[in-house]
């Protein structure tokens, strides 16, 4: 049985969708179980939230053993069944399947959990020295295939560009390498107007990430949202816009109006947990390009007769190339790793079976 009040839930960001995938998915053994979301994950705790209080939990080994099996994690976002034991211990027995899950990879090619079930990923980039079109794309890359919708946020729009042509011009530069659909909003971070820009991304169930690098503004906005000071925030350096990385892991709030917002640090290595397809997807101009190229295998690199080399800027040309490139890799390493764990269950199995025999089973 498991004990759901589906209003208080609501402003933590449960969804009808999520509701049902609840007795879809998990069908819970004997007594009664809470359904809370995880706000913290920490290397050895998790902090969960019923919709009233915070609580401190730890994770049963199984259900992250079956996790690591799939090569996934909790994240922060993640509804999960919970249950105190005895000694009132709080423990999650149960992962709700995320509606949506962004992940990253490691440069050994390795997959870390990055949030879910957010719907709305903000992308926030200071209009400073921060300001990285490149980087940009990474992020999309990160976001695009997870079932996130992208949405562009441009901080610092009072200090970096005062005159609205300064302002014009960077949103100019952008729209020439992103697509048409995205929303770009240029906010002064720690001014209440941000909240109101920010509006439609925060409905009462929403929940939204924060991704950025550091000393873009995350934790700024996320205060200004909450309308109080929850997150540290901090100077940045002067040569280089850079922040000193004042948050350090992630965490979800509440905001007033009953959405979710969950702050994040920079993250260490911003490589996206992307295949070629979705790449191709996210750089639609330059698979439509290559239609026209004169060599049907055109690597688009020194070939005569490219069309995507006249139609597209070099740097988004390049960064594709990379991402590209780090994608093969990955779904490399990938496969390896998948043959590797086989190896280890096939190892366990057979020490499980030793035992018993030991053991005189
Ligand atoms: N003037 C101005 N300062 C901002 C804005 N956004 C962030 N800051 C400042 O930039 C610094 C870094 O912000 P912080 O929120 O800690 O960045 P985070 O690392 O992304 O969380 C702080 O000193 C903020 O006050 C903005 O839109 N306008
Ligand atoms: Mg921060
Ligand atoms: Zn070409």
């Amino acid at each position: 049985m498991i004990d759901i009040d589906f209003e208080r839930l609501r402003c933590l960001g449960l969804t009808p969708a999520l509701a049902q995938r609840l007795a879809t998915h998990l069908v819970p053994d004997d007594g009664l179980f809470e359904l809370m979301r995880l706000t913290e994950v920490h290397r050895e705790t998790l902090r969960l939230h019923d919709g009233l209080i915070e609580r401190s939990a730890r994770a049963l080994p199984h259900v992250v053993r079956e996790l690591a099996g799939r090569d996934s994690a909790l994240a922060v976002g993640d509804w999960v069944l919970a249950r105190a034991d005895p000694h009132a211990a709080l423990w999650v027995h149960a992962q709700l399947p995320p509606l949506t899950h962004i992940a990253r990879r490691d440069a050994d090619g390795s997959r870390h959990a990055v949030v879910s079930n957010v719907d709305t990923a903000l992308l926030v980039m200071g209009l400073d020295d921060d300001f990285n079109p490149r980087r940009l794309e990474r992020y999309l890359a990160l976001v695009q295939g997870s079932g996130v919708g992208p949405v562009v946020v441009l901080t610092k729009a009072d200090v970096a560009t005062p005159r609205p042509d300064m302002l014009a011009a960077r949103l100019a530069e952008l729209r020439e390498r992103v697509s048409n659909s995205l929303d770009i909003v240029a906010v002064n971070a720690t001014d209440a107007s941000a909240a109101r820009a920010l509006a439609p991304y925060l409905h009462t169930g929403q929940t939204v990430v924060l991704l950025g690098s550091s000393g873009a503004g995350k934790s700024t906005l996320t205060n200004t949202l909450a309308g109080t000071p929850l997150q540290d925030t901090g100077a940045v350096r002067e040569h280089d816009s850079r922040g000193k990385h004042t948050t350090t892991s992630r965490s979800l709030h509440r905001l007033p109006g009953g959405a979710c917002v969950i702050d994040t640090p920079g993250l260490r290595a911003l490589r996206p947990d992307v295949d070629a397809a979705t790449l191709a997807w996210l750089f639609d101009d330059i698979g439509r390009l290559a239609l026209r190229c004169r060599f049907r295998d055109c690597r688009h690199q020194d070939e005569p007769g490219c069309a995507v080399r006249d139609g597209v800027g070099s740097d988004r040309l390049r960064n594709y190339h990379k991402l590209l490139r780090e994608a093969r890799r990955d779904t490399m390493t990938l496969l390896e790793r998948q043959q590797q764990a086989s190896v280890w269950k096939a190892r366990g199995k057979a020490t499980r079976a030793w035992m018993k025999v030991k053991r005189g089973e």
